[in-house]
């Protein structure tokens, strides 16, 4: 059974976790609308598995004996300045859902729940994948800067990745 403390900070997550779903999803819509096809290809295959993150949390949640229940979410941003701009958000996002993973396993020490604890260790070795993925698209955007090549190899890249997500 879980506490009614973790209860609420994982419900909690779980908004997060949509939130992240529909963030992604914004900024794929502007990719696909600003001719960067592979980009939205990737953010929408990441929209796709920010929303089975938040499953995870739903499934354990109502498995230890608690009642996982969605929240109002806030509108997403609609547009950016540019596909580096973009990204660096998604990095500063993903070090903010580890910072909220962190907490979560913090209160887990706390509480002496092995169970949950156990759960999230998942999520925290997810969540160095998901930073260490957002840092090397970054970098790469900036090595390709204006070249109109190394952008249309750029977007065949983000192309690639989001295949080799959906076959993860
Ligand atoms: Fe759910 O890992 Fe990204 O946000």
């Amino acid at each position: 059974m879980i506490s009614k403390n973790l209860e609420k900070a994982i419900n909690e997550q779980i908004k997060l976790e949509e939130q992240s779903s529909r963030i992604y999803m914004a900024m794929a819509s502007w990719c696909e609308v600003n001719g960067l096809a592979g980009a939205a290809k990737f953010l929408y295959a990441h929209s796709d598995e920010e929303r089975d993150h938040m499953l995870k949390f739903v499934h354990f949640l109502n498995d230890r004996g608690g009642h996982a229940q969605l929240q109002e979410l806030e509108a997403p941003g609609h547009s950016w300045n540019s596909l580096e701009e973009l990204f660096k958000s998604v990095l500063d996002h993903e070090r903010y859902v580890t910072s909220k993973i962190n907490d979560l396993v913090d209160i887990c020490l706390e509480e002496k729940d092995h169970t949950t604890n156990s759960f999230l260790q998942w999520f925290v070795t997810e969540q160095i994948e998901e930073e260490s993925l957002a840092q090397e698209i970054v970098d790469k955007i900036k090595l390709v800067g204006e070249s109109k090549g190394g952008n249309f190899h750029l977007d065949m890249f983000l192309s690639g990745l989001a295949q080799a997500e959906a076959g993860a």
